[in-house]
């Protein structure tokens, strides 16, 4: 069943390489646009024609009217950041139809969002820095079976059996520290808030079965990643991860599609590097440089607004998730963020014990001890604002371009030059 037309978007790094806009783009003329994997952490920011979108759960493809939008079973659905989520859509003129989310996806519970933050709190100086929003322990109960899901809520008398059995459970099980918020207050929120969904018109329904049809027929169908590779529970820098499967084989566990489906991993690239939260991160820049960076390339936090580090392009952590996720393609993004800096740095290999090492370490004992070897290019002057053609791009903008694609043996057919819809440039 393989088709020409199902194309993975995947974040190549940590997370907020702006996958968001590029899956704006594409799906402007895809039938199907889907998220498989997070939650409302994910923090996706499309611009178009000067109205700013931030979308957590919905689908960045929802601005297109014409595509269907799909939250597949690996997405965990906090129902009250969803409406509000719509609601704000609305607001911004966005007309909310055509969503469908699964059955089959666990629900984040208003204890996990409590237990985020406690886990947080008792960890004290080795805290992950999570976004709060409760996808750890939501994850964690859907792992060891202790959870529920959108479905669950048809029936009023199952959901509430369930809960009832799954609160027994975690006051037998969690520290007496904790305090669960009260049974009736979570179970008439989540029965409201459901039923709200429903009177927008929202769809719950085997998503697998949906999205399988549209392949079937031959559909354009976008999977739309969230977070980044790096961010991998498996394959990510753990603990310093999130809880969900970034990468592209999450499409197949997460939409509940065959991987002989996949066709095309565009692999989205940011010009630097950014990372939220803790961790090792190796290429990062620590002097005023990286304030500099994070100020003209407005690095924080989409949904908590908390600063990004940032850093130098890192070819050892990209030629791991070009490996890990098989890119067939790369979009490179922010390029416009580098002009005026008079040299760029990549970051070549580590170094480790006086050893040079090249594959990204798999322990991140190791990882955290590693010092970068960089390679210098040279930057270029000019603003790349309004700059519509590959040709008119500055000289050192194409080699440096020409320098990641040699890299990673990866055509580069999408490049950002701005944040808006239209600062974009295309190469087929
Ligand atoms: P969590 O909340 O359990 O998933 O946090 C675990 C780690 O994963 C990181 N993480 C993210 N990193 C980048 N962007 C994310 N989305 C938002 C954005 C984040 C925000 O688009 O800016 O607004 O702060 C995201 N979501 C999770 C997180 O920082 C932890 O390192
Ligand atoms: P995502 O999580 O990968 O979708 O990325 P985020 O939306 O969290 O962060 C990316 C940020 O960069 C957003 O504010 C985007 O509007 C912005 N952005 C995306 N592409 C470009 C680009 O080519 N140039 C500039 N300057 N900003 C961009
Ligand atoms: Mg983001």
């Amino acid at each position: 069943m393989t088709n020409e037309k199902t194309l993975v978007v995947i974040g190549a790094q940590w997370g907020d390489e702006g996958k968001g806009k590029i899956i704006d783009l594409l799906s402007q003329n895809a039938e199907v646009v889907v998220r498989f994997n997070g939650g409302n952490n994910a923090g996706h920011t499309v611009i178009v024609d000067g109205k700013t979108y931030r979308f957590r759960l919905l689908p960045s493809g929802i601005i297109s009217p014409k595509t269907l939008n799909v939250i597949a079973t690996g997405v965990i659905i906090n129902l009250n950041g969803l409406l509000e989520e719509i609601e704000e859509a609305e607001k911004n003129g966005l007309l909310i139809k055509n969503l469908y989310i699964s059955d089959r996806s666990p629900l984040v519970l208003p204890y996990h969002i409590l237990l985020d933050k406690f886990y947080e709190e008792k960890r004290g100086n080795k805290k992950i820095g999570t976004t709060a929003r409760g996808i750890g322990p939501a994850y964690t109960d859907h792992f060891s079976r202790d959870t529920l899901h959108v479905g669950d809520l048809f029936d009023k008398e199952v959901f509430k059996e369930k809960l009832n059995y799954i609160y027994s459970l975690k006051k037998a099980t969690l520290s007496s520290d904790f305090q669960l918020p009260p049974f009736e207050e979570v179970y008439n929120s989540q029965l409201n808030t459901f039923e709200k969904l429903m009177e927008k018109g929202v769809t719950i329904t085997d998503t697998s079965k949906l999205i399988y049809d549209h392949i079937k027929a031959g559909k354009k169908i976008l999977f739309e990643g969230a977070q980044g590779t790096l961010l991998d529970i498996n394959f990510g820098t753990y603990p310093f991860v999130t809880s969900s499967f970034t990468i592209s084989g999450g499409v197949c566990v997460g939409a509940g599609i065959p991987p002989q489906s996949i066709n095309k991993v565009i692999g989205v690239i940011k010009a630097y590097t950014s990372r939220v939260g803790e961790g090792p991160f190796p290429s990062e820049i620590k002097d005023e440089l990286a304030e500099i960076i994070r100020e003209k390339g407005q690095e924080y936090g989409t949904v908590t607004r908390r600063p990004r580090r940032v850093g130098w392009l890192d070819f050892v952590a990209l030629r791991y998730a070009k490996r890990i996720n098989g890119f067939t393609e790369l979009a490179i993004t922010k390029l416009d963020v580098l002009s005026g800096l008079e040299k760029l740095k990549f970051v070549v290999a580590y170094k480790y014990k006086g050893r040079i090492i090249d594959e990204f370490p798999s322990s991140l004992n190791i990882l955290e001890k590693c010092e970068p070897i960089t390679e210098e290019i040279s930057g270029w002057k000019q603003s790349l604002k309004n700059i519509k053609n590959y040709n008119d791009l500055p000289e050192n903008v194409i080699k440096y371009k020409e320098r990641i694609e040699k890299e990673l043996e990866t055509k580069i057919t999408i490049i950002g030059t701005g944040p808006a819809r239209d600062e974009i440039i295309l190469l087929k």
